[in-house]
């Protein structure tokens, strides 16, 4: 099957059945962007502040919610009152990887509250099947539309054994849950090619480890360029440091929000010819 990632963004959000992908591409198209700033910041007043100045040039915001040092309940109500301002989805980069039981009262209660306010959560299937069941249990028992998982397929880390057999059964598993699975977070479009995909199907790629000027850090990280990215069939490109640690932030989150647009946009044209 072709992929999907030749289609628009609106194409795709009039086809897809998930009101909470339809909202993202929706997102996306009005505001011209398919970036995800990965706010890895330390308190709350840092995280709101570069989520307002940032706000306008994004699709999604990702939090590590639990690096935030002074975290509250102004936390999750500045967020979401940022969210609707701005028009951008909140996604936690919380990579629940335990047994169902345990992954559900960490999504549903706790001190983080992550259902509460998170559109996105991700998820690992190292435990196996068990854990997408609870997390999409969760949801469906909730009623809250606007609430979907990504399954974290592949890892931008040096040496990831998130590879092979463990990416395959992760797309497996993913299609056994089509109420709350949106897509992958994975370094390219995974699915398209399988035997087993169906016409329809048109899982979100979320692609983190996205730098215009760096190939990596000393602590293993590897990235590609927002142009290679697409080319791969990322939908949506996650940075963080290359945007929020620049010189400017303003400056920097308006040239990934171009390189990302560009990139596009030259697939979806070459696509149609
Ligand atoms: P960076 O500053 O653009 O390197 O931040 C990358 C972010 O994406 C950071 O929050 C990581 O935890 C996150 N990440 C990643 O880098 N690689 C992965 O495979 C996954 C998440 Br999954």
């Amino acid at each position: 099957m072709a992929s999907r990632s030749s289609l628009s963004y609106a194409q795709r959000a009039e086809e897809h059945r998930s009101p909470l992908v339809k909202k993202l591409f929706a997102i996306a198209e009005r505001k011209k962007t398919n970036i995800v700033l990965s706010a890895d910041l330390t308190t709350t007043n840092e995280l709101l502040d570069i989520a307002d100045r940032l706000g306008p040039y994004i699709a999604v915001l990702k939090t590590h919610i639990d690096i935030v040092s002074d975290f509250g309940t102004s936390t999750i109500d500045g967020l979401t009152q940022l969210a609707q301002r701005h028009d951008f989805l909140l996604f936690e980069d919380r990579k629940f990887i335990d047994i169902g039981n345990t992954v559900q009262k960490q999504y549903k209660g706790g001190a983080l509250r992550i259902h509460d306010w998170a559109h996105i959560i991700n998820a690992s299937i190292l435990a196996g099947e068990g854990i997408i069941q609870a997390l999409d249990q969760t949801i469906c028992d909730a009623g809250v539309s606007e609430r979907g998982i990504l399954i974290l397929a592949e890892m931008t880390s040096k040496g990831s054994l998130a590879v092979g057999e463990y990416t395959r059964a992760s797309v497996e598993i993913a299609r056994k849950y089509p109420q709350s699975v949106l897509g992958f977070v994975s370094t390219k479009e995974l699915s398209s090619h399988s035997p087993a995909a169906s016409p329809n199907e048109d899982f979100v790629v979320f692609t983190t480890g996205v730098n215009l000027s760096s190939k990596g850090d000393a602590l293993g990280q590897q990235y590609q360029t927002p142009t290679m990215a697409m080319a791969g069939g990322s939908d949506f490109l996650i940075a963080g440091r290359g945007i929020y640690a620049a010189a400017d932030p303003v400056t920097a989150v308006k040239e990934y929000q171009k390189a990302g647009w560009d990139a596009y946009q030259q697939r979806i044209r070459s696509s149609s010819k």
